[in-house]
């Protein structure tokens, strides 16, 4: 989705929550979040419209265009600004807990004096909040969980957030002249899940022009600290982002350093003293003489180790050094290598643009199959119907293949919902008229260990469940995930030829890595879908795959990256089998 969408979107949401502080009028706060969503999910470049323009994105009446419009034009909006201006700064920061919203987060500051989490936190184990009215025991327990998600999450941002702001300072330092190469290293280049700082490197004789550039980015807000080589800075969003700036020659070996993990590189070194060499983030070494052996390029350091070059998702001290060492290494599978995505959703239930816009879209990002998976009807709030679906059908299959040049086929598809005991929405004659059914668990998300276990295991018994979607449910630094005995899963899943999806949304990410690790060793094969609710998501894809390369998958290990005949004959096969 277009970048300044997501802007004005966070403006449009954060003027709701200081409205719901400052307990403004309720109907209004609901507009400005509904309009906040609308924008986010808007198809075009919001910044390009005019005031019509905003008028005809749902939910956006007269007096938001105008806001938007005076965005557009000067950066801010005066009524933003007044609202910020009459919030206490305290209270902006007890919003951070997950678990607490705006409004009540007025009152704690209000009524228990405090203005900051740890203070909050104080106040709960003293006991302060059990005097309160309209905070009983349930409440403390839940502000206390909300508060224990912040402190694992730690200030660390989610991979898109990263990734985007990392592109935007690199397009900006690759400006600069004397720039020879320049990248990003750390967790970001391994693609984690979460990341705590922004490593950047650049590949230059003179770093002053670099540090000065760095401090004087749009983004930068503070400067941490500032050095010769290296300069800290910290972004408004409260991000962290290092700079370092090393001779061209030693590229190689610094990017290698600073990649990481600490764990990779600890047996990267020990592996180096085995050959008489050590490795430094300027280059590797003979031990005795200090003469230079590589530095140039990160392939050269790992071949003269006796590595082949190992992607850096696999950098992670879990086997890559031992696999690389016998030639076992996977070949992850790539980007490039996906053929279609199979969890998406158009307007019909919660998604925000049409069945023809999503496939045109899918189009041009050049899959040969695609599959529309709109929510099934036990999920009320979406009020799917027999007849809407099958009306989808009908419009899918007239679109399926049609166009000039490369046809692209379309599957049709649902996401069901698994209930407490295993069971989905439609009976089998119906669900036989699908193409592919995903089935994800939607509610009754605190059920036991047992009871969570059995149905999931009974879900992948249905002949007609293919793809078990977003698998566990988490959202990462706001819920974990169910309590199932995954092993048992994921062996029901290899048994019955269920695949397990790799669910591609930044704040999903689930299955994630480690568990992908698991499963994988039990013969599952895996989907990578984007689960896209918009035009945009379906880029979100990228993090799947970085995901999936990260729990060592290979293109084989992934059904959507197959030609449509043999995943055509997986999907066929499960029925087959149970008819
Ligand atoms: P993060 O920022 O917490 O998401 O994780 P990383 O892996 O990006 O860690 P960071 O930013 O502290 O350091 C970037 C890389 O630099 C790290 O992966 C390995 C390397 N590095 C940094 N400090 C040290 C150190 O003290 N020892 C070693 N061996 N490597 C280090
Ligand atoms: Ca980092
Ligand atoms: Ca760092
Ligand atoms: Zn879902």
């Amino acid at each position: 989705m277009p970048r300044p969408n997501d802007e004005i979107a966070a403006v449009l949401q954060e003027y709701a929550d200081l409205m719901a502080i400052t307990g403004g009028d309720a109907f209004k706060v609901r507009a400005y979040e509904k309009a906040a969503r609308a924008v986010a999910g808007y198809p075009e470049d919001v910044s390009r419209l005019d005031e019509t323009g905003l008028r005809a994105i749902p939910q956006v009446g007269r007096s938001i265009a105008d806001k938007v419009v005076e965005y557009l034009r000067t950066g801010t909006i005066a009524a933003v600004e007044e609202a910020r201006a009459r919030i206490p700064a305290g209270v902006r920061e007890l919003t951070a807990i997950p678990t607490l919203g705006p409004k009540r987060a007025q009152q704690l500051h209000e009524r228990l004096h405090v203005s900051s989490v740890a203070e909050l936190a104080d106040a709960i184990h003293q006991g302060r909040l059990e005097d309160l009215r309209g905070f009983g025991p349930k409440s403390a327990e839940n502000l206390l969980h909300g508060i224990a998600l912040l402190q694992q999450s730690g200030g660390r941002v989610l991979l898109d957030t990263a990734t985007e702001t990392a592109e935007e300072v690199l397009a900006e330092l690759s400006r600069i002249t004397g720039c020879v190469r320049c990248g990003y290293a750390g967790s970001l280049r391994r693609m984690r899940e979460t990341v705590g700082d922004i490593d950047l490197l650049v590949a230059a004789e003179d770093s002053a022009p670099f540090m000065e550039a760095f401090t004087a980015l749009p983004h930068t807000a503070e400067v941490i600290a500032r050095g010769g080589t290296k300069t800290s800075v910290r972004t408004t969003t409260g991000l962290q982002l290092d700079l370092r700036v090393l001779p061209p020659d030693s590229w190689g070996a610094g990017l290698q350093y600073f990649t990481g993990s600490k764990a990779h590189n600890i047996g990267l070194r020990t592996l180096a003293l085995h050959h008489g060499l050590k490795l430094s983030e300027y280059g590797l070494f003979q031990a005795e003489s200090g003469r230079p052996v590589a530095s140039r390029t990160e392939e050269e350091v790992y071949e003269r180790l006796g590595l082949p070059w190992i992607p850096p998702p696999l950098r992670e001290d879990r086997g890559e050094i031992t696999a690389g060492l016998h030639g076992e290494l996977p070949q992850p599978v790539r980007q490039e290598d996906l053929r279609g995505d199979l969890h998406t959703h158009t307007d019909l239930t919660d998604g925000l643009a049409g069945l023809e816009e999503m496939v045109a879209a899918a189009a041009r990002l050049g899959y040969s199959y695609y599959a529309v998976t709109d929510h099934a009807p036990n999920l009320f709030m979406q009020r799917m119907t027999d007849e809407k679906m099958l009306a989808q059908r009908e419009r899918l299959r007239a679109l399926d293949g049609a166009g000039r040049g490369r046809r692209m086929r379309l599957l049709h598809g649902t996401e069901l919902n698994i209930d407490p005991e295993g069971g989905v929405d439609w009976p089998e004659e119906f669900l036989a008229g699908f193409d592919l059914c995903v089935a994800s668990v939607h509610s009754h998300l605190t059920l036991s260990r047992a009871e969570q276990t059995r149905r999931l295991v009974h879900a992948c018994e249905n002949p007609y469940v293919n793809i078990i979607g977003h698998p566990t449910g988490r959202l990462i630094g706001r819920r974990p995930g169910i309590d199932a005995d995954l092993d048992q899963v994921f062996a029901a899943c290899a048994r019955t030829g269920t695949a397990l999806e790799i669910n591609a949304q930044p704040d999903r990410l689930d299955l994630r890595d480690e568990d992908i690790l698991r499963a994988r060793r039990h013969g599952v094969v895996f989907a990578v879908d984007s689960d896209a609710h918009t035009i945009g998501a379906l880029g979100a894809i990228r993090y799947g795959v970085a995901t999936a390369q990260r729990g060592w998958l290979t293109k084989d290990d992934v059904l959507n990256a197959w030609p449509l005949t043999r995943l055509r004959r997986f999907l066929l096969a499960k029925r087959t089998v149970h008819a």
